[in-house]
């Protein structure tokens, strides 16, 4: 972990770079896999899950996860988990419906009559990585809006283990949150399947979620033509703002939960206290030796970083430039300095809210926008589940008074059909 005290504002960009991550690489061989499940359909899908998930054909005899094996999911979950899951799902609803959208009608001018009506995508796909960790709580991020937003067809794909089965907890997950159909599928096949259909997955029309490389770059070359994706991926990362009045093990703690995600997921301590600098590393230090993913954890701490600034002012105007995914502010003015961070994806504020409550179960989205992209884009809600339709209605006093306007518009832009669609109206008035 590297410590940088007081750089100067010309370094500060490089400071905020991320562990480069640049997908075109492996554009040749996602669209080979691609373009094979685009013509064969399931028969491809299969074949690519035996030779990537390494799957047993013989354990495999449909990609569609049965209502059979999601019942014998639902007794492989422990009670205590089923509980969270329910009560975190509960949750997350609460906060996600209360972001619906009731477009008002207004005149803009008499007359003419203008709104916005929000309508759900009928059909989405959630992909669910395998890989080291189980993501059930992704399952929930992503179906329970989906199914507030009323999308009628909510496919999932996941990658099944050697054994051909899904993790328990994610079918259970996926079960309670409503998902219409779960697929064992995975990486670039699942993306395929979502993308154009296949004889049992069913096209979608914006496909979500995380995962590998592989799987970010075939989002990305689908998103160019025939489907919408959430938004750019990029490896986890979190950005911890303290002072002197922050508990140096809580920081350790928010550290250690993003760097343990996965090698390439990136830490940042940004602080005006330099004295708190040498307390936090201990800290660190102590609980990592206990961490159970310490291999994982401690390569991505080597790209994590330790930076103290001058003020508070630098380290609010580093904060916006580095935009990230994830902001934990632990000083004792952190609703002021919340008031004034402009880029991020979801912030964290004070000392009893580690991101792992916005991880798991407080209620907001942990599909963020990672890589500097908070700048522009924001995490998945509500809103990434629907389309807005404008809808407009001129009575004929409206035309009358707007007619003008229109018709000397369209004159100049020298298009005289836009102008006669108004004149041949006004001329029966
Ligand atoms: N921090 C991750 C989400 C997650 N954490 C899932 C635990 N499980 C990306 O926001
Ligand atoms: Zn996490």
């Amino acid at each position: 972990m590297e410590v940088i005290k007081y750089p100067s504002r010309e370094e500060w960009a490089s400071l905020a770079q991320r562990p480069a991550m640049d997908v075109t690489a492996l554009f040749d061989t996602v669209r080979t896999v691609l373009d094979e499940v685009r013509r064969e359909g399931d028969a491809a899908v299969i074949r690519y899950e035996e030779k990537f998930d390494k799957i047993d054909p013989s354990t495999f005899r449909s990609l569609r996860v049965s209502e059979q094996e999601l019942l014998e999911a639902e007794e492989l979950v422990a009670e205590d988990l089923k509980q969270a899951i329910r009560r975190a799902k509960e949750n997350i609803e609460t906060f996600h419906a209360s972001q619906r959208f009731t477009g008002k009608k207004v005149e803009t001018a008499p007359g003419v009559t203008c709104w916005q009506k929000a309508v759900a995508i009928e059909k989405v796909g959630l992909y669910i990585p395998g890989g080291t960790a189980p993501l059930f709580s992704t399952v929930l991020m992503l179906a329970v809006p989906a199914r507030i937003a009323g999308c009628r067809e909510i496919v999932l794909c996941t990658p099944p283990g050697k054994d051909g089965k899904v993790h328990p907890a994610i079918l259970f997950a996926a079960k309670v949150a409503g998902v219409s159909k779960i697929f064992k599928a995975g990486g670039i096949q699942a993306i395929a399947a979502m993308a154009y259909g296949t004889q049992s997955v069913p096209k979608v029309y914006k496909i979500f979620g995380p995962g590998n490389q592989y799987v970010t770059a075939a989002k990305q070359l689908v998103s160019l033509k025939e489907v919408a994706i959430d938004m750019p991926a990029g490896p986890s990362e979190v950005e911890v703002i303290a002072d002197e009045s922050a508990n140096p093990a809580f920081i350790a703690a928010d550290f250690l939960s993003q760097a343990e995600h996965g090698v390439d997921s990136q830490a940042m301590l940004v602080t005006a206290s330099e004295s708190i600098v040498e307390g936090v590393m201990q800290a660190i230090k102590e609980q990592l030796d206990r961490l159970p993913r310490k291999e994982i954890t401690e390569k991505s701490l080597s790209h994590s970083r330790i930076i103290v600034l001058k003020d508070r002012q630098e380290v609010i105007d580093f904060t916006n430039l580095y935009a990230p995914e994830h902001l934990i502010i632990q000083t004792a003015d952190y609703a002021a300095i919340a008031g004034q961070i402009e880029n991020a994806g979801s912030v964290f504020m004070g000392p009893y809210t580690p991101e792992s409550a916005g991880d798991y179960a407080s209620g907001t989205n942990h599909t963020l926008p990672t890589n500097g992209y908070a700048k522009a884009y924001s995490g998945v809600n509500l809103d990434s589940f629907i389309k807005k339709i404008t809808f407009q209605e001129i009575t004929a006093d409206g035309i009358r008074q707007l007619g003008g306007t229109i018709q000397t518009m369209a004159a100049n832009e020298q298009l005289e059909a836009h102008r006669n669609a108004v004149t041949i109206r006004l001329n029966t008035l």
